[in-house]
């Protein structure tokens, strides 16, 4: 069977990635499964640099497709950050609940309704001939304190509009169907499909 390598290690991630694309027939793998792969420096200032970056990085050292996620939280009220440092918000390490804890402090006096946030998400396809970029927004807005346990990362704290329960909250099915990374997968979807039949023919 032919196999995908998703550049991240975040299981929160790998978990989505692979419910959106699990009618496409191939296997999906992730750094967890190639320690070789050393950590990779994202110094890019945008979501598409990065997913670059790791898209070509990871590709150079495997040689077999690559799909990428750079993704993070933009806050209106604090000038669209963090941005491409939602990972690492309140220190160096991935810290889900410190990066939650300062952002709630950053925002403590912003009111409700000066609240709007996005989650953006770029993704990359890699192969030997080809890189194809496709992005995914979803707007919404970050509430005073965390609720609900599921997803990862700032799910605990956000709303997306037209609904009333955080990401955390709301089913994984239902956060696929609505989020930047199911909206940017379901873009560059066709392609992936299309890349593995022209394979098995
Ligand atoms: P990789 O670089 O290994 O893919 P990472 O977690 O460092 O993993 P990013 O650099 O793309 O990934 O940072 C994304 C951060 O943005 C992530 O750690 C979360 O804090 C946040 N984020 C992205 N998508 C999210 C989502 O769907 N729900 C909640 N938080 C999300």
């Amino acid at each position: 069977m032919n196999t995908l390598i998703i550049a991240t290690k975040n299981k929160g991630k790998v978990k989505e990635v692979k419910e959106i694309l699990n009618d496409i027939n191939i296997e999906i793998k992730s750094l967890v499964d190639y320690p070789e792969v050393q950590d990779i420096e994202e110094h890019g200032d945008t979501f598409e640099m990065n997913a670059l970056i790791k898209a070509r990085e990871v590709f150079n050292t495997l040689g077999i497709p690559i799909l990428s996620d750079d993704s993070g939280l933009e806050v209106y009220a604090l000038g669209m950050k963090p941005g491409v440092y939602s990972a690492r918000y309140a220190c160096e390490d991935v810290n889900s609940l410190k990066n939650n804890l300062k952002l709630l402090f950053e925002l403590q006096s912003v009111p409700e309704n000066q609240r709007h946030a996005r989650f953006r998400c770029v993704t990359v396809f890699k192969t030997s001939d080809a890189e194809i970029i496709s992005e995914g927004i979803c707007e919404g807005r970050i509430i005073s304190e965390l609720k609900g346990e599921g997803g990862f990362g700032y799910d605990p704290l956000f709303i997306p509009d037209g609904y009333s329960q955080t990401f955390a909250e709301l089913p994984q099915d239902v956060k696929n169907i609505i989020s930047h990374r199911g909206m940017a997968l379901r873009k560059i979807k066709p392609i992936i499909r299309g890349h593995f039949q022209y394979l098995n023919n």
